[in-house]
């Protein structure tokens, strides 16, 4: 005989969305009813599976003196140190076994335990209605012993009502969370699976007559400057705005001359709806979106997105984020030029949502569901495309639009991410757009755009993006009248991403093309004790991704990466571009909306580098999309034969809400006079010693040609360096078709290349070492001569190169490698502040920076290549200047690149001293005439072709000097 016992614990693998919830509706804080933070220290046990332990833990009495505490907001796998189990990193594999909707029995489940008083002022009357902002993946609750009901949905609010069962004191609030759950399925998200009650949980108090749910409507006529507003409520009251004299019951529209908001200009209108038992504050952003001409029009103009997808991170709280954690991501995002965001995957927290209405950011917000894991069988029995499943999707769609449907910012609503297609797509797209005709319908995953009101890819190459710009991609009729954002591109994992320059040209030259988002915007690394920050598999996963969750424009302190740097130059909302030959910059105002009223200019004049005069330069208030030709001042000083350049700056003219005066917001740069190449007479002779062989300030090893020491400074010999520690592109996401250079370099053996010494020749002027530097195995080879010459003080190093046998593949770099017993401090002229590859360069400025060699890492997650700085003229540490002829990619560092290669975590970087490296050298220096570019083919293009460094015959020189 055989039998299953049906237990208490069904519903977890009940496709159904849930019990006793009451209808979603919008969320809002009241302005006098009360309510109280169920936040702070619980009691937790955590079980294996999600029928362990019986309910009695819910009922009143119970003894959980010996459970341990956890903080809600929080995930208890964050928690304990490890001892309530530990977090799973996966990008689109389910963690489990695909057999929808089961879940395996080992299912983690923590019982949640408070027990609460009410306030003492907290009033008699009226009801009360207990609200779970977010739960992962699946909750039941019980209040004082009953039995409320159970949901899942975890990025999605739960409301019950439970006024009924409140008492004065010793409330019981008893919360079972089990990680796993049919839900589960639905929420496929490349994330942590991170169990727990991340999000507040609160207690309403709602008084008769109180307000239930309400749909503001503010549209905006861009043809009469009116805005309409209509407050629908499901209890009538007035709505009042005093700045506009609006005082209307609620229902009626009422018509008056407005300030429109948008991103550029969120403009809220504070009011009040007041029903008879409370009074509720709007902030009122009055705008109307369209589609129209196939574009997505806000207040009558096309916009362009720029802008990135935002998980929620914290690095040692997960997704449980605090208000001040949010704001720091609005103000780094509109400081950084930023302009819209898609809340990947998943409605955020609702306080997100108020800041993007208050400092101004376009919004897709996006609905937990995400199927992906399905694709692995050819999305057979996705549930987007089963019945039984849709109305979890329903349940899903209406939360997220209720939830959030007074959020001026929002200007999409998306069904989710990946998730193929099915009926229950198409289901949550008519249900959407039934209910709110005022915005438009968001998905990736249709191409055909059945159900969408964009077309929307992800990591299409440029090619194509432009042939699409060009509308000459074909599709259904319907998706070629539709305008195209890509809503996930520039992949920003590790050093890149690469080529976003390149695409934000093809945003901005073909109509149809209104901008993007970067993929992404946090690094999701997690604090650990021993690896710095921890990714994939550092919590010994079954299965994982690895480090394809630190992709983000940010480290997970929060520190801008390079990529939010370069980022922020190519979408800068005033473009001054010119080449400065003819004294005349040309200005435009790349703004959708705003004129250049809030920014002032200044320009600055760099002699060597270094500015010698500034001032303003006056620019015309420009309205959105306007163009002026702007003079710059006579060049000042005499520049007696050395490199000029100017500089023109946009800054705020005056503190704003999210930077204060001067924060710069666009610059230019254009060339001067010239740079005079350092040049050296080769008067010097080589000196033929025993040991040694000496020239000008210079010794070298008289067997091998190797350079040993410049005036007093002791150097491991400068020689050719094909290498760099690949990075996440270059290495590129295992499914890539395309080809892969990380690892075909490495096939082809460019990380293990040997030197071959053919010749050390002192001639009359000069000492030339000969010699070929090839990987084992192969018949390819780099032939390569170095030619030594002097004046007495100064080192000229020429190096030429010249490719033998059939080279199919670029080089990573192309340049010497040298060591140093010692450097700390170093100065630079040339690009900089932060580091540059040929395609993530522009937010290089050519100037005098300083830095310590520590300071030129970019701390990558997963170490890699990084730190270069472009265009540099000279450099000088470890007492030595190094001049370059032409100007060289400058990168130090106190372990070798093979170091780098080999490390997992930063912590596995530690810096070496010349004796304990077994050689002479503790910093290691690349001088590099070229590097390959960077691309985004971690998920997406690699470099584009005209940022490939290709094999062939090349020479370049250095000169050093000893500093005094
Ligand atoms: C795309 C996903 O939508 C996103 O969640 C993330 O996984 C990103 O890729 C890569 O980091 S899906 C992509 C594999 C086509």
């Amino acid at each position: 005989m055989s039998f299953r016992t049906t237990t208490a614990v069904d519903y977890v693998e009940d496709v159904s969305p849930g019990r006793g919830a009451l209808p979603p509706r919008a969320w809002y804080s009241s302005s006098d009813a009360a309510s109280l933070s169920l936040n702070g220290r619980w009691r937790l046990r955590v079980s294996a599976t999600a029928d362990a332990e019986d309910d009695s833990f819910a009922e009143e009495g119970f003894d959980a003196g010996d459970w341990a505490e956890v903080t809600v907001p929080g995930h208890w796998v964050l928690q304990g140190d490890g001892s309530f189990g530990s977090p799973i990193y996966t990008n689109h594999l389910y963690p489990f076994p695909v057999d929808p909707p089961h879940v395996p029995t080992e299912n983690p489940t923590g019982d949640h335990l408070r027990v609460f008083d009410l306030p003492a002022d907290w009033p008699a009357d009226g009801s009360a209605v207990l609200r779970f902002d977010g739960v992962e993946s699946c909750a039941r609750v019980w209040l004082n012993g009953t039995d409320i009901g159970e949901f899942k949905g975890s990025r999605l609010p739960h409301e019950f009502a439970v006024g009924h069962l409140l008492k004065t004191v010793g409330n019981v609030l008893a919360v079972r969370v089990h990680q796993w759950s049919a839900g589960s399925y639905l929420e496929d998200q490349d994330q942590w699976w991170l169990p727990g009650i991340f999000r507040d949980v609160t207690l309403l108090h709602r008084p008769a007559g109180s307000v239930l749910d309400f749909f503001v409507h503010a549209s905006y006529d861009h043809t009469s400057g009116e805005g309409t507003l209509r407050v629908d409520s499901d209890v009538d009251g007035r709505v009042t705005v005093p700045a506009l004299d609006i005082d209307v019951a609620t229902g009626e529209p009422v018509t008056v001359p407005v300030r429109p908001w948008s991103a550029e200009t969120p403009y809220l209108y504070d009011g009040v709806l007041a029903t008879e038992g409370e009074r509720v504050p709007l902030r009122i952003g009055f705008r109307t979106v369209v589609l129209e001409d196939g574009l997505i029009k806000v207040n009558g103009k096309a916009v362009l997105f720029k802008g990135v997808n935002r998980h929620e991170w914290h690095p040692e709280k997960g997704r449980a984020l605090d208000l001040e954690t949010m704001r720091e991501d609005v103000l780094l995002m509109k400081r950084h030029n930023l302009n819209a965001v898609r809340t990947s995957h998943y409605p955020p927290h609702p306080a997100f949502l108020d800041l993007c209405d208050e400092y101004g950011l376009w919004v897709i917000d996006e609905c937990d569901l995400e199927t992906h894991g399905f694709t692995e069988q050819g999305w057979r029995d996705n549930p987007v495309d089963d019945d039984r499943w849709t109305p979890a999707l329903l349940d899903r769609a209406a939360r997220m639009v209720e939830r959030d449907k007074n959020h001026p910012s929002i200007v999409f609503w998306s069904l989710g991410n990946e998730a193929g297609t099915g009926r229950g797509l198409t289901a949550m797209a008519e249900w959407i757009h039934g209910r709110d005709s005022s915005r438009l319908v968001h998905y990736e995953g249709d191409w055909d755009c059945r159900d969408t009101d964009v077309y929307s890819r992800m990591y299409a190459f440029h090619a194509e993006v432009e042939s699409i710009g060009q509308g000459l991609d074909g599709g259904t009729h319907k998706r070629r009248e539709l305008p195209f954002i890509q809503c996930e591109y520039g992949h920003a994992m590790g050093n890149g991403p690469g080529g976003i320059a390149d695409y934000q040209r093809l945003f901005e030259k073909y109509e149809r093309l209104q901008g993007g988002f970067i993929w992404e915007w946090i690094d999701h690394g997690i604090k650990h004790p021993e690896l710095g920050y921890a990714y994939g598999g550092d919590f010994g996963e079954e299965l994982h991704d690895g480090n394809f969750v630190c992709d983000g424009l940010i480290f997970p302190d929060r520190t801008p990466s390079p990529g939010l740097l370069e980022y922020k130059k190519v979408i800068e909302p005033v473009h001054i571009e010119g080449d400065g030959s003819d004294g005349t910059l040309r200005v435009t105002n790349r703004h959708d909306f705003a004129d250049l009223s809030a920014l002032a200019f200044e320009w600055s004049y760099q002699v060597d580098g270094e500015t010698v005069e500034a001032g303003t330069l006056n620019v015309p208030s420009l309205a959105a999309g306007e163009s002026a030709d702007v003079k710059l001042p006579e060049p000042p000083a005499d520049a007696r034969g050395a490199e000029t350049q100017w500089t023109v700056r946009a800054l705020l003219a005056a503190d704003t809400a999210w930077a204060p005066k001067d924060h710069v917001v666009a610059w230019g740069q254009f060339p001067g006079v010239s740079r005079p190449l350092p040049s050296v007479a080769p008067t010097d002779r080589p000196a033929l010693g025993e040991k040694l062989i000496t020239l000008g300030p210079a010794s070298f090893d008289v067997r091998t040609g190797a350079l040993k020491t410049i005036g007093g400074v002791s150097v491991v010999s400068p020689r050719l360096d094909v290498w760099r520690a690949t990075t996440d592109n270059d290495d590129g996401a295992e499914w890539q078709s395309d080809t892969r250079y990380g690892v075909l370099w490495r096939t082809l053996g460019l990380h293990r290349m040997q030197h071959r010494l053919d010749s050390v020749e002192a001639g009359e002027n000069a000492l030339t070492v000969r010699t070929r530097v090839a990987p084992a195995a192969r018949e390819v080879g780099l032939d390569t001569v170095y030619r030594w010459t002097s004046d007495g003080t100064r080192l000229r190093l020429t190096v030429s190169v010249t490719p033998e046998g059939e080279w199919t593949l670029p080089l990573p770099r192309l340049g010497v490698r040298l060591g140093l017993p010692e450097a700390d401090q170093v100065k630079w002229f040339g690009g900089g502040p932060g580091e540059a590859y040929p395609d993530t360069r522009s937010a290089s400025l050519v100037g005098r920076w300083q830095s310590t060699v520590d300071d030129l890492q970019t701390p990558y997650v997963r170490p890699q290549e990084n730190g270069a700085r472009a265009d540099v003229r000279w450099a000088e540490l470890g007492g030595l200047r190094i001049e370059g002829d032409p100007e060289f990619w400058f990168t130090a560092r106190r372990w070798t690149t093979e170091q780098l290669d080999a490390a997992t975590h930063l912590t596995d970087l530690t810096a070496g001293t010349a004796s304990d490296s077994g050689s002479a050298a503790a910093v290691w220096v690349n001088l590099d005439h070229g590097l390959h570019g960077i691309g985004s083919q971690s998920c997406g293009p690699g470099p584009l072709p005209q940022y490939f460094l290709r094999a062939e015959p090349t020479e370049f020189s250095f000169v050093f000097s000893v500093t005094d």
